[in-house]
């Protein structure tokens, strides 16, 4: 052989070598993944996804981004939630309520007055029970990462201030599109409408509804206080969001890649639970200065309110099984007798 031609093999060889590198490399890097979410960029919601976006750029050494798309621009809990199980999308938070039609035990967080606080909430949802709930998704095609803190949901309305349950009747009351939550404001006695968030704000704005309830920050950064005059305190259920992964996705990562997006979800899953209570803690104040009227239900309403939604457990404890509900009341038990 020649020189000349053994030149030419190498120089085709690694030619054709280096296409073929070049291919391999445009699939995997870097991994640019779709993240959705329902706040807008200013919200606890918003913060925390930068966190996580930030964690997971730093973690693969620039080779996976996060490309964290907002406000419900990819569609609205139940349809991102679609997209990750086809594939079509690959990451998202919301709420845990609205992936009851998927895992029917996640109603279990549904319960009113379930957690009497964060500390319970915490405890709970990153033990074994929560754990195993998380891991019922994978069934369904979506795996479940961390859970961050959506918080105690408080009322709000634009008709009159709730002092006591009857002041429900007849107000309009927008609730997320889950049986438990729709029951359990039935039971009180408001007109309960299941409706996404992303359609919310106009609703309460055209006054399609008269009210609705969120944490304290969602109040906040969602600007209902433009739209809804009166602000009720009732605490009455503890709601969490979960960060989900596209399980078709997940099963294309490495175990390396993998990690990476664990690890920073459990930066961001603690950064935002501090954010959240730390922003929820001025949030009354700050609602307040926007012209909101804030009030407190009398500890004698409050009980009624509690023991009326009592009738809503018989609801979660069927759709979630009796062992789970058992495994939960036992659970929180345990951590109250310690105190
Ligand atoms: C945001 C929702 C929101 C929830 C609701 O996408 O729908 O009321 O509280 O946080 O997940």
């Amino acid at each position: 052989m020649t020189f000349l031609r053994r030149t030419l093999i190498a120089a085709t060889t690694a030619a054709l070598l280096g296409a073929s590198f070049a291919a391999v490399a445009q699939d995997i890097k870097p991994r640019l993944i779709r993240f959705g979410y329902g706040l807008n960029e200013q919200s606890n919601q918003g913060r925390a996804a930068k966190v996580f976006a930030d964690a997971v750029e730093k973690n693969s050494g620039g080779k996976m981004k996060i490309r964290a798309i907002g406000a419900a621009a990819l569609g609205p809990d139940t349809q991102m939630q679609q997209a990750l199980i086809g594939g079509a999308q690959e990451m998202m938070v919301g709420s845990t309520a609205t992936l009851v039609g998927i895992t029917k035990e996640m109603a279990l967080w549904d319960t009113p007055f379930l957690f009497s606080n964060a500390k319970e909430a915490d405890i709970l949802l990153d033990g074994p029970l929560g754990t195993k709930i998380k891991n019922k998704l994978q069934e369904k095609g979506l795996v479940g990462l961390v859970y961050w803190e959506n918080g105690f949901r408080n009322l709000t309305n634009s008709k009159r201030a709730i002092t006591k349950m009857e002041d429900l009747d007849g107000v309009k009351l927008r609730v997320m599109q889950n049986n438990v939550f729709l029951t359990s404001f039935q039971t009180l006695g408001a007109n309960a409408i299941p409706m996404p968030f992303s359609e919310l704000f106009s609703a309460l704005e055209t006054k399609t509804v008269d009210g609705q309830e969120n944490p304290f920050n969602t109040i906040l950064s969602s600007k209902f206080y433009e739209v809804q005059k009166y602000m009720t305190v009732t605490n009455h259920v503890y709601s969490p969001w979960i960060v989900t992964v596209s399980k078709k996705y997940w099963d294309q990562l490495s175990k390396d890649e993998q990690k990476v997006l664990m690890d920073a979800a459990i930066v961001s899953r603690d950064f935002e639970r501090k954010d959240t209570r730390d922003e929820a803690a001025k949030a009354v104040g700050d609602l307040k200065a926007k012209g909101m009227m804030v009030n407190e239900l009398s500890p004698a309403e409050a009980t009624r309110m509690r023991d009326k939604l009592t009738k809503v457990y018989a609801l979660v404890a069927a759709d979630v099984g009796m062992d789970l509900w058992n495994e939960a009341q036992g659970e929180l038990a345990k951590i109250r007798g310690k105190k």
